[in-house]
């Protein structure tokens, strides 16, 4: 059941609000936006994904040279070389590409409503990011900003940490999980003394794309991993699972807001309950998702049937989520944290 309260001025962001970051490119998608406040405002760190759109016949695949210049390479669709069934990737003489490039950029609102665009951007850097940067969850712990994203480049899809106090000077700690792993939400505050985060590597022979957490001395060295939930065949999370953003605090348990994908990339998002001392002990989990795809403008657009989150604002039981909307634009909604445990089923 879709207990989600839609903002009526849905979609907050769409792409021709804003200019391309190079003349011969175009704005596609806005997207999955990283949320935090600072200093009395809302921040969104939203992803834009770019690319020339086809033309004569062809398609330009935008990447990052080595020297990180902005390259195009150019395929004639009637290649027989190129499959290109998915709007997101296509394959080329067996390898991968994908057909935008995304960077990060900082939007800012004094009521969660209207969203203007700041001067900040963070694109790729190196060969890890030559494809972008998406999907960015933003996570204050003490005063420091983790910024964890997925850093896409022909060697694999991979999550990378910039950390920063003061939204100027940024600090970048490289690869935090290698290839292929992304949906990385740290925990807003230490357990026992160590830092957590939730992750998702994929497999593409024996496993799948599940949940699972791990835990760190410094938030930069990762280890004692373990997975904590799996896909559910038949249900509307059977092909996919991964975390949002940063797990919520409840007397009840750590509440975490997850999308979860079918084999027909429908996304909705359901909820876990994670142990409060022992994050790794799932004590609860949604059996019907909490959102999904329903208005016009989660249906239809850049990939259909899509609600993606990775951003949030909580004040005391309301959850302001901001989402992606088709992979298109940007909309936010509101939940009661209480509604949300309700609908949970304790497991066993
Ligand atoms: C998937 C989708 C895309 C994304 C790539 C790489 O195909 O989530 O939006 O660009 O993975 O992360």
């Amino acid at each position: 059941m879709d207990i989600a309260k839609r903002f009526k001025e849905n979609p907050l962001l769409k792409p021709q609000d804003l200019a391309a970051s190079a003349e011969n490119l175009q704005v596609i998608c806005l997207l999955n936006p990283g949320v935090f406040t600072w200093r009395g405002k809302i921040y969104l760190l939203v992803r834009v994904a770019e690319n020339l759109g086809p033309q004569g016949g062809k398609i330009f695949i935008p990447m990052r040279s080595t020297s990180d210049l902005l390259e195009i390479m150019e395929l004639k669709l009637d290649d027989p070389d190129l499959i290109n069934t998915d709007p997101r990737v296509i394959k080329y003489k067996g390898l991968d590409y994908l057909t935008t490039i995304s960077y990060l950029r900082l939007f800012s609102s004094d009521d969660g409503i209207n969203f203007k665009p700041e001067l900040l951007a963070l694109h790729g850097k190196g060969y890890a990011e030559r494809f972008g940067i998406e999907d960015c969850r933003v996570v204050q712990i003490g005063d420091t900003f983790y910024l964890s994203y997925t850093a896409v480049s022909d060697n694999g899809v991979a999550v990378g940490l910039r950390t920063t106090k003061d939204w100027q000077n940024f600090q970048s700690h490289g690869l935090i999980f290698p290839p292929h792993n992304k949906d990385v939400a740290l925990f807003e505050e230490k357990i026992n003394e160590k830092f957590y985060a939730l992750h998702r590597p994929s497999s593409k022979e024996i496993g799948g794309n599940y949940i699972w957490i791990a835990e760190s001395l410094d938030g930069l060295h990762w280890g004692n991993h373990q997975c904590i939930i799996k896909t559910r065949t038949g249900l509307w999370d059977s092909a996919r699972v991964g975390a949002g953003a940063a797990p919520i605090k409840t007397a009840q348990g750590w509440l975490e807001i997850y999308h979860g994908a079918n084999e027909e990339n429908r996304y909705c998002l359901g909820a876990i309950l994670l142990d409060l001392e022992n994050p790794a002990k799932v004590i609860a989990r949604s059996k019907e998702p909490i959102m999904e795809p329903k208005e016009s403008y989660e249906l239809s657009g850049f990939l259909g049937s899509v609600v993606f989150t990775n951003g949030h604002i909580v004040n005391g039981d309301e959850i302001t989520i901001y989402y992606g909307a088709a992979d298109e634009s940007i909309c936010a909604a509101k939940f009661s944290i209480e509604e949300i445990l309700e609908k949970l089923i304790h497991l066993g």
